[in-house]
């Protein structure tokens, strides 16, 4: 079969769309807006596909009056020819079964939008619609077929003529499956304007034919249509808008062996760095190997040109990635034939070969421009040797905060209760919440060798602040100043006093809530403590159970009820009470009595009596801790970043999700 003509042989694992609409949010994430507008991008994808492939140049979006969405291009059309293996209509193969590979015409040579990401093919669109019609312009014909709940109601057939080329799928989503079936054309806007920044030379009209228009929609015009001849330097131009800028965008393509690279960048005068990337016109937010490859390319070449220019001496050092960056707006976009997308929202490229391809390319071509443009060449230096003092600057401040601090003059912290050793492979420190807390563990400790040090409130939040003003804390300056070993670039890990630090806090909200931010702490700061398998979480029991002069302590509820068992006595029992109470025990209001055996809840480290801390959580030879791995780490770092960094919205949509697993909710 020669290249480049079609034919329905290659669908391959066939299959029904019952599971579509029985889970469909496996499919399509969600049932609510998000998942209504998905359906219109699932197709528009197979049209942006054409374009890709060179046989499209118009996209057309309609929303009509009937509360129907129809998307229609100029391409080549879904084939309509016999299907081998069904003996169908390849147009109803491919609108009818979900087909994994998602390759449905011969035509797999380019690189493919659809089958990405979110993929899912557009049978699955069929499957949510109580209504679609497809339509096949071609050879002077209208191929048509109609579906209900992605069921034929009846064979494919020539319903008329045509001048045309293309395919139009219009549909209308199920009631029965979908929140609100109401689209939002502002909502489609986004999206619709992206990809076409991002698919230069097409166009993509929006059209809303509706009588009724949702409110966000009313004051839009109702035709809109997107075609940016210049592609992704329109896409940078129109991010710089408000910029004053350094030059006209930069634009350069390849095709390289790993795939197709495209690249814009301009410089602007502002601090901002703003560099967004593409894979198959999938947005990675959380980057990848085409990114660091850019990066890598970026530093590479501009401090190249520094030096060969003279810009930069020869004691001079290299200008940081971070210096060529400030100012930087660009938008990296590959397109390859299998892009894996990994990390925590899929949104990552994982294709290792991309990094070269890219790099490669932004070396040569970068390279050229700056020898073609030394005026704007020029200023783009200038511009990042700015930053670069700017960051010697702030560095040189905080060097001598340092120096001035207390951290070299090793003052330990008055709150510190030091350990007598001197010897560090044996020496702990413990890291308490409150002074209460502190008392407590100061007097449970074997002084030999355990030290404490109490921290007063909520330390500062060191995913947000500098170094300089996170020294100026005093709860970090002692912590810091405890461990011995110095912070930033003043830093030597040979110096640290203790080989096991031991994070310490109450089980409930708060205490979890100062474990995170001093794990955010060490990870940004002292990772080389994690590397060493230097840092623990201490793990206090939750309850005492006693019976009889049996004591037991249990760091769970599952184990608090596995012992009540063991006792022969239930749960239940224990929450109502019961006679013959034979013991009490003090110092709690969470005392429960049962005939007996007692069950003792500790709210925080202060409930427990010196003995009772050193036996259940800091005697080396009973407690239980957990060591830190650079896998809990990374896995908390996602957390951290979410939790701790500037943006807002990602972090509520975090506790939205994770609201349900926050236990032991301390009210
Ligand atoms: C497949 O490979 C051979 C040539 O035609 C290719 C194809 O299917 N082209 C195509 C599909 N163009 N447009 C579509 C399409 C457009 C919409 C709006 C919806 C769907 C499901 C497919």
């Amino acid at each position: 079969m020669p290249k480049g003509s079609y034919s329905a042989e290659q669908i391959q694992v066939l299959q029904g769309l019952e599971p579509v609409r029985k889970r469909p949010g496996m499919y399509i994430g969600s049932t609510d807006s998000r998942g209504l507008h998905h359906l219109v991008h699932e197709l528009v994808d197979n049209a942006i596909d054409e374009a890709m492939a060179g046989h499209c140049t118009e996209i057309i979006v309609s929303l009509e009056k009937d509360g129907s969405v129809a998307v229609e291009d100029n391409g080549r059309g879904i084939p309509v020819d016999i299907h081998k293996q069904t003996g169908r209509p390849a147009m109803e193969v491919v609108l009818t079964t979900l087909h994994a590979g998602g390759k449905f015409g011969g035509d797999d040579s380019g690189y493919k939008v659809s089958g990405g990401l979110h993929g899912v093919g557009s049978s699955v669109v069929n499957a949510l619609s109580s209504h679609m019609r497809a339509e096949v312009f071609r050879d002077g014909k209208v191929y048509m077929q109609e579906y209900k709940q992605g069921k034929p109601v009846a064979d494919m057939k020539v319903s008329g003529k045509t001048e045309k080329r293309g395919t139009r799928v219009s549909f209308k989503p199920d009631p029965v499956i979908f929140d609100a079936t109401v689209f939002s054309m502002s909502t489609l806007m986004t999206r619709l304007r992206q990809q076409a920044y991002l698919t230069r030379g097409v166009a993509i009209s929006v059209l809303d034919a509706r009588s009724e228009r949702p409110e966000e929609d009313k004051e839009l015009p109702r035709l809109y249509r997107f075609y940016f001849e210049g592609g992704i330097a329109a896409y940078v131009e129109h991010l710089n808008e408000s910029q004053e800028c350094i030059g006209s965008p930069i634009w350069f393509e390849h095709e390289a062996s790993e795939g197709y690279v495209e690249v814009a960048l301009q410089y602007s005068q502002s601090f901002q760095e703003h560099v967004v990337s593409f894979a198959n016109n999938i947005h990675t937010s959380e980057g990848g190997h085409h990114l660091t490859g850019f990066k890598a390319a970026l530093t590479r070449t501009i401090n190249a040109y520094a030096r060969t220019q003279g810009a930069l001496k020869e004691k001079e050092d290299n200008l940081t990635a971070e210096d060529v960056r400030e100012g930087l707006t660009a938008v990296v976009s590959v397109r390859l034939k299998e892009p894996q997308f990994e990390g925590q929202t899929k949104s990552k490229l994982g294709n290792a070969e991309m990094k070269t391809a890219v790099e490669t390319v932004v070396n040569e071509k970068l390279a050229q421009y700056l020898e073609e443009h030394p005026a704007e060449a020029r200023g783009v230096v200038a511009k990042c040797l700015l930053a670069s003092r700017a960051r010697l600057a702030a560095r040189a401040a905080r060097d001598s905060v340092i120096r001035k601090g207390a951290l070299e003059g090793m003052t330990l912290p008055g709150k510190l209760a030091d350990c007598q050793s001197r010897d560090p492979s044996e020496c702990e420190l413990f890291i308490v919440e409150g002074d209460s807390a502190g008392g407590s563990a100061k007097q449970a400790r074997r002084r030999e060798f355990q030290a404490i040090l109490p921290l007063r409130g909520k330390i500062l939040n060191v995913e947000q602040s500098r170094l300089d003003k996170m020294l100026a804390n005093n709860e970090i300056k002692a912590l810091i100043v405890a461990m011995g070993m110095g912070v930033g670039e003043v830093k030597e890990v040979g110096k640290l006093r203790y080989h096991r630090i031991v994070i310490m806090t109450d089980a409930d909200v708060d205490g979890a809530h100062i474990r995170t931010l001093l794990l955010t702490l060490f990870f940004r700061y002292f990772v080389e403590l994690l590397d060493g398998g230097h840092l623990y979480i201490a793990q206090p029991p939750l309850y005492k159970i006693q019976k009889g002069k049996d004591v037991r302590y249990v760091f769970s509820d599952v184990e608090k009820e596995k012992m009540l068992k063991e006792y022969g006595v239930k749960g239940e029992i224990i929450e109502e009470g019961g006679e013959n109470i034979e013991e009490e025990v003090q110092d709690t209001e969470k005392t429960v009595k049962i005939p007996h055996v007692s069950v003792q809840r500790y709210k925080g480290l202060g409930e427990m009596n010196a003995d009772q801390l050193w036996d259940t959580t800091m005697d080396p030879e009973h407690r239980t801790m957990l060591r830190v791995t650079m896998e809990d780490a990374e896995r908390a770092n996602a957390a951290f970043t979410t939790l701790m960094g500037p943006e807002v919205a990602p972090r509520r949509k975090f506790i939205q999700t994770h609201a349900k697993t926050v236990k032991n909710l301390d009210i």
